[in-house]
Parts: C-alpha cells; sequence; structure tokens
C-alpha cells in the first residue's frame, strides 16, 4: 500500500516504517497516525512480517503532535473526535514486536510513541522530553504514566513540569531506551535485533510481548499467572518441540510459527 506520511520497506521477516513528514520534524498529524494505524494493522495480520521496526529521519523521530493541526482545536473538538487516542490505540494493539529506533529529536508525542514500542534503541544524537507544558498544554498520549514507569516519578516530573530534554546517555541510564549506538549504525543495529528476534518463534515472542506488558496492567500474582498459563500454552506447539529437540540435536531450530 502506497502512503503519504511514511515509507514501509518489508526485507524477509522483518518490516521498516519510516515516518516521512522531513519540512515538519515528523510532527504526528492525523494523517499519519491513520496511515501508521494501517500499517501496523496490515504488519500484524501479514505471515511473513515477524518483528517491526519504527524510525524516523537522522534530525527527528518525531517532534511531538502537529502543533499546526491543534492551535484552533477546542475542548469539544478534541473530546469529541480522540483522533489520536483512537490511532494510537493500533499501536498498542499491534501483537507483533516493535523497536523504536530514535535518531534526533522523540518530543511530546514523538517521546509517547517511542515510549509505546517495546523497546527503544537510541542513536547517541536522540533527544527526547515532554514539553507540552511549553505550549500550555500537557502529554496526552502516554507520556505522564509510561516516562514514569520508565524513569521513575522524578525525572518524569522533572521534563514533564519543565520541559527539560534527556539526552541519549541520560536516558540509557535512567532505563528509558535499551541501548545507545553511534548515529550512523542506528538501522545496522536495529536490523540485527530486529533479525534476532524475527529467528525465533512468533509464538514465543508474541506471548513475551503480552506478558511483559501484563506487568504494568496487574499485580504481581496475576502477572505471575498469566505468564505461567501462556507458558503452559506454548507446549501445545510445534515450535516447542522443534525448539527442544534441536538444542538436543546440536542444530539451528526450524520455527514455523506453528
Ligand atoms: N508540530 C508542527 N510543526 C513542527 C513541530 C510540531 N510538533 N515541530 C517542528 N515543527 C516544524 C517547525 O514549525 C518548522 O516548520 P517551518 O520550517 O515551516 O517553520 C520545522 O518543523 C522545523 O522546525 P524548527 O525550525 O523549529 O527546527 P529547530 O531545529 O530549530 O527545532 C525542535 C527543532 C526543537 C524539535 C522544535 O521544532 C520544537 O521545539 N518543536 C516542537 C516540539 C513540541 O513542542 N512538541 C510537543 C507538541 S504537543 C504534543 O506532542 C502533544 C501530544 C499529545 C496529543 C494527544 C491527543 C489526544
Amino acid at each position: 500500500m502506497a502512503y503519504e506520511t511514511l515509507t514501509v520497506e518489508t526485507e524477509d521477516h522483518i518490516a521498516i516504517i519510516k515516518l516521512n513528514r522531513p519540512d515538519a520534524m515528523n510532527a504526528l498529524n492525523k494523517a499519519l497516525l491513520k496511515e501508521l494505524s494501517d500499517a501496523l494493522r496490515e504488519l500484524d495480520r501479514s505471515d511473513r512480517v515477524r518483528c517491526i521496526i519504527l524510525t524516523g529521519s537522522e534530525k527527528a523521530f518525531a517532534a511531538g503532535a502537529d502543533i499546526a493541526e491543534m492551535v484552533d482545536m477546542s475542548f469539544v473538538d478534541m473530546f469529541t473526535t480522540d483522533k489520536f487516542g483512537r490511532e494510537c490505540d493500533q499501536i498498542i494493539d499491534t501483537r507483533k514486536p516493535i523497536i523504536a529506533a530514535v535518531s534526533g529529536y522523540a518530543l511530546g508525542g514523538g517521546c509517547e510513541l517511542a515510549m509505546m514500542c517495546d523497546f527503544i534503541l537510541a542513536a547517541d544524537t536522540a533527544k527526547f522530553g515532554q514539553p507540552e507544558v511549553n505550549l500550555g498544554i500537557m502529554p496526552g498520549m502516554g507520556g505522564t504514566q509510561r516516562l514514569t514507569h520508565a524513569v521513575g516519578k522524578a525525572k518524569a516530573m522533572e521534563m514533564a513540569l519543565t520541559g527539560r530534554f534527556m539526552d541519549a546517555e541520560e536516558a540509557e541510564r535512567a532505563g528509558l531506551v535499551s541501548r545507545v549506538v553511534p548515529a550512523k549504525k542506528l538501522m545496522e543495529e536495529a536490523r540485527a535485533a530486529a533479525e534476532k528476534i524475527a529467528e525465533k518463534s512468533i509464538l514465543s515472542t508474541m506471548a513475551i510481548k503480552e506478558s511483559v506488558n501484563r506487568s504494568f496492567e496487574s499485580p504481581l500474582s496475576e502477572g505471575l499467572l498469566f505468564e505461567r498459563r501462556m507458558f503452559h500454552g506454548l507446549f501445545s506447539t510445534n515450535d516447542q518441540a522443534e525448539g527442544m529437540k534441536a538444542f538436543l540435536e546440536k542444530r539451528e531450530p526450524q520455527f514455523r510459527g506453528k
């Protein structure tokens, strides 16, 4: 499918979605969020794709929601249409692993979008921030919640209240990103991580994603029970038999997602 605000490339079992609004630092307008949501829905259904990379440009992953589109909106417009909120649901609902490969600015909705992915790989040029407070608003796509979970109350409060940006090193120390890599190697590293994931059984990776995400939604005992049941469930798959046999036979497993 052809998109106007992003590109989608598929290589073997990996799909790369690149946000592409270069004139607006990849600001997230309604069209982009709709196309992102459509692209993710299609990739999630694909039999071939096993891992998705979401990235932007060298300068900007995304500099937030599109301010030009929001400037004249009223409470009633926001409350009744709630476009942003609904388009974002597809990102969360995607069952295949999504890696955010972030270079340059990830601000406001851009930082929130990166945090909706399963983990963030950051270029050493990455800058994260929730500067909505400078616009007389506040984070609205999960920033007060996901940033707080990722970096703790002190840093989340400071960033959201003052609008201060975090550089890549600080983001790694704080636990917001999994790793920092040289900007030139960002996509190579993201592909390598995606290839590792794509080698595994899609049944395992989807079950892991669902179980880790449960830890944010439920008390420990419920999360542990959910994990145990998912673990038990994987013993009904051919991939479990193949993975264990291959280990014992000292060969590479051939996972088929069955
Ligand atoms: N929206 C629209 N246009 C933008 C945005 C944006 N968020 N960010 C940058 N642009 C545009 C600029 O207006 C400029 O356009 P033009 O060339 O036509 O003047 C172009 O991109 C380049 O930007 P700059 O000239 O400003 O580039 P600099 O390198 O000087 O600065 C920055 C880069 C620091 C990224 C700067 O552009 C900036 O501060 N941008 C705004 C960041 C921001 O405030 N983000 C938060 C937006 S609000 C939000 O995300 C709320 C999300 C929750 C919504 C939930 C709804 C339910």
